[in-house]
């Protein structure tokens, strides 16, 4: 008997600043996934192609201007519009990995200086991801990669005072949820050595999770 068929898929989060590879390292971690033969499913946040999406990719490159609060919403709506896929897609085996999480709603908007447990609240009770792999890289790197710079949030003062934040919502994630839930992930080197760094970290929760799925905060 296959002991991995009764359980759950892995819910695994990366987070970090901007250009620090995450999306990369996403792609490769799906890739290495499904070459073992197992089932993964990359979920981007924000995911861009829904109507709420279409919303925010318009703010973010500029197109559109948003009170602070009301596009905070709109992140953590776009999260809810996805969560009953999420949920299903653990339930029957699939591990889901996603690029960027409520993780970076907080940290981004508390940033720009919103209150930070209102950046808390909209995401109560989403699904609790099983893991979450937080992607550090010197900002001096991270800045002179191609492309630093397009988009609203990319500037040094604005991912400073991120990063800053990033540092408050690990705490919190640790002190509600547990240690094991969030890991820091040194993401200098080259692509394969960061991914190896990964793969050794996601370990045995990649052949899946026994017990239900957690709820963000609650
Ligand atoms: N971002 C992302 C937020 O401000 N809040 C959120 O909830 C999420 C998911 O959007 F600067 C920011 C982070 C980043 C920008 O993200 C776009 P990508 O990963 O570059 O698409
Ligand atoms: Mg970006």
């Amino acid at each position: 008997s296959d002991p991995s068929s009764s359980r759950r898929g892995a819910f695994i989060v990366f987070e970090g600043l901007d250009r620090c590879g995450k999306s990369t390292q996403v792609s490769k971690l799906v890739e290495r996934l499904e070459r073992e033969g197992r089932k993964a499913r990359l979920q981007k946040f924000p995911d861009r192609t829904t109507a709420i999406g279409k919303m925010i990719d318009a703010y973010l490159q500029s197109k559109a201007e948003m009170d602070d609060h009301a596009i905070h919403l709109l992140f953590s709506a776009n999260r809810w519009e996805c969560a009953a896929a999420i949920k299903k897609d653990l339930e029957s085996g699939i591990t889901v990995i996603a690029d960027r999480y409520a993780f970076s709603g907080i940290a981004f908007s508390a940033a720009k200086g919103l209150p930070f447990d209102f950046c808390l609240q909209p995401d109560t009770s989403l699904p609790l991801p099983d893991l979450t792999l937080y992607l550090t890289l010197p900002q001096e790197v991270a800045s002179q990669r191609s492309q630093f710079g397009e988009e609203r949030y990319e500037t040094i003062s604005m991912q400073q005072a991120t990063r800053e934040q990033f540092a408050l919502v690990a705490q919190q994630v640790t002190s509600r949820h547990g240690e094991s839930k969030w890991t820091q992930v040194d993401a200098s080197g080259t692509i394969e050595q960061v991914a190896d760094r990964i793969w050794g970290l996601v370990g045995e929760i990649a052949d899946g999770i026994e017990g239900d799925i957690g709820r963000l905060w609650v």
